[in-house]
């Protein structure tokens, strides 16, 4: 596919993007699509991977573990998905969802996070609100007209449609404001101004790491499953992998080759500071 050929954002969604801070894609995935992958989640809990450890490691750090609970309603927080299967690799570069990510990002960009996760049905969990890119990207703004530093794709398998399911919450145009932090108007799921949003398993939620976010509380009776995505100026480096494994880098195509860190040539000086000079040329060919 060539680059005139490429899905771009329509008027409405550049506005939304610029001023909400988030789209909402209808059916990105279909029906088996969805089925299929919500199997995939179920069926690598079965399996040893990295899932959040805060016993053993500082925030955020995730610990390597045989298995997660095999309960498929259960919670699950796996990252780093890739090796598990094809279609894992594939969604690194989806048509329809992947073009966006070129239009809104610009061709100077790698795959920096692969994460599947199951919020299970139950009170003990009240929800959370933060951005992403760690303590760093929360005092980093950017405006309506500027490219992000770092998107996340955020595809729903399960259908949201009542609050408090583990929806998707949001500060609309949160991204571009400071918030408070650290006092009783920290932002959580149920703030003023926190919208939960509604969407149907196949949906994808398409925002950038400024904005503030997380999920609602899950009290459905049902495990609420997503798959995320992330992608970041080339610059800023990927969060998930010291390396891809090869065995990962043998079945890409060589965008995705390149959007998992293979420039082509050896590390060096001034490599992913500056692109490679057929990037662009790369980010526009499908296959
Ligand atoms: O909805 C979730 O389970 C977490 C999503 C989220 O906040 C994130 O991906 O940063």
């Amino acid at each position: 596919m060539g680059e005139e050929d490429a899905r771009v954002l329509s008027d409405l969604q550049r506005e939304q993007w610029a001023i909400d801070g988030y789209l909402h894609l209808e059916g990105v995935l279909n029906a088996d699509e969805v089925g299929f992958f919500a199997d995939q989640v179920d069926r690598i809990r079965t399996l040893p991977g990295y899932e959040p450890s805060r016993d053993q490691m500082p925030l955020g750090h995730y610990a390597w573990v045989d298995h997660a609970d095999p309960d498929p309603e259960a919670f699950m927080d796996r990252r780093d998905l890739l090796a598990y299967h094809q279609a894992f690799i594939d969604l690194v570069d989806r048509p329809g969802l992947f073009d966006l990510v070129l239009d809104i990002m610009g061709p100077y960009i790698q795959f920096s996070m692969s994460q599947a996760i199951v919020r299970e049905s139950g009170d003990s969990f009240p929800g959370y609100t933060h951005t992403d890119g760690g303590e760093a990207q929360r005092h980093v703004r950017v405006t309506e007209t500027s490219r992000p530093i770092a998107v996340k794709a955020m595809y729903l398998l399960t259908d949201i449609t009542a609050k408090d399911s583990g929806a998707f919450t949001v500060f609309p145009g949160s991204h571009m404001r400071p918030f408070p932090q650290n006092s009783e108007r920290r932002p959580h799921p149920h703030a003023p101004g926190a919208v939960q949003l509604m969407g149907k398993a196949g949906d994808c939620f398409l925002f950038p790491h400024a904005l503030w976010h997380g999920p609602a509380p899950n009290r459905s009776g049902t495990a609420r499953k997503t798959l995320l995505y992330n992608y970041c100026q080339m610059f800023v480096r990927w969060y998930d992998f010291g390396a891809p494994p090869q065995e990962v880098m043998d079945r890409c195509t060589p965008r995705q080759r390149r959007l998992l860190g293979d420039l082509g040539y050896d590390f060096r000086p001034g490599s992913f500071f500056y692109a490679p000079q057929d990037q662009e040329a790369v980010m526009h060919q499908s296959s």
